[in-house]
């Protein structure tokens, strides 16, 4: 556990002496899209319908908008307090190339989100930046998803595959999805009809995951990692993108390794573990904006 307990206040909850948790950290390292950062330092989101607000104070970590049966039933989770990071960055340490991404991002969390908004989020990142997927994420959760106030702001709520499967292909188009409309369009009618469960997915092993992701359009090796390691804790998981290629060529390999072997590398280098590695890697090298020669 990475915390210690949680008080209540009049507006949400204080979790107290909390270890590995920084805000910029958590929402910056490229794991998800509707996190912002407001001029006060906080980070307002929407998640499994809810707009929640995040604030660090000293060790502790306020969470406006939730109740205590919220956090203990859900947000606990998907803040992933339960697990020690404390464990898993002193195992990574011991390798002093991953040392330095690890200390450059030591208070990453990874996030357990939503299946269903992080499969259509993931096939809209594809061959994107991440203000673009941000904004396209943001057009559908406008237009298709449903709308809450929260301090007098308007927020929206991710689609469900029931409210985006009303979305013609024009619609989809219209936010600024390009040529992966029509994946996003294929992908939300097989989920929506049963032909694909994410639930059962989610509940098979890495491997099986891994493929099974796959076969929805849209989806290649890369993307079908970030989901499963998202929103379904496969945490095996190596998504292996510009760079994550560069950070590892970078440290590990040389220049002209494939994809695929970037990825076997890893996995059997950091085994279940993987996922968390990739992150350090990931935010380290966008952040510093490593190039190789
Ligand atoms: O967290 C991420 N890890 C990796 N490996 N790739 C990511 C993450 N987040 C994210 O958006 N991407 C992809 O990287 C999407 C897009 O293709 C590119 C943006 O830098």
């Amino acid at each position: 556990m990475d915390y210690k307990g949680i008080e209540l206040f009049n507006e949400g909850i204080i979790i107290k002496s909390v270890e590995n948790f920084e805000l910029d950290h958590i929402f910056e390292c490229g794991q998800c899209f509707r996190w912002n950062k407001q001029t006060n330092g906080n980070y307002i989101g929407v998640a499994y319908g809810k707009v929640v607000e995040v604030e660090k104070k000293d060790t502790d970590v306020k969470i406006y908008n939730i109740n205590e049966e919220e956090f203990n039933d859900f947000w606990c989770d998907y803040f992933d307090l339960k697990r020690n990071y404390t464990a898993i960055k002193d195992e990574f340490q011991k390798d002093p190339l991953l040392k330095r991404s690890v200390n450059f991002g030591h208070g990453i969390r990874l996030l357990q989100q939503e299946p269903f908004e992080l499969t259509i989020s993931f096939i809209i990142s594809s061959n994107n930046r991440i203000p673009m997927i941000k904004r396209a994420i943001n057009n559908l959760s406008k237009k298709w998803g449903k709308e809450i106030e929260y301090k007098g702001e308007m927020y929206y709520t991710f689609p469900t595959a029931a409210d985006l499967e009303k979305a013609s292909i024009e619609d989809i188009q219209s936010c600024s999805l390009g040529f992966r409309s029509r994946y996003v369009k294929d992908s939300v009618h097989r989920i929506y009809t049963g032909e694909v469960n994410l639930e059962f997915i989610k509940s098979q092993d890495d491997d099986i995951c891994h493929e099974e992701l796959k076969k929805l359009n849209g989806i290649g090796p890369k993307v079908s990692d970030c989901i499963m390691l998202f929103s379904m804790q496969k945490y095996s998981a190596f998504p292996v993108d510009v760079w994550v290629k560069r950070a590892m060529q970078f440290f590990y390999l040389a220049p002209d390794v494939s994809l695929p072997k970037i990825r076997a590398f890893a996995r059997d280098k950091f085994e279940n573990f993987a996922g968390f590695a990739q992150q350090y890697l990931f935010y380290y090298a966008r952040e510093n904006n490593i190039k190789i020669e």
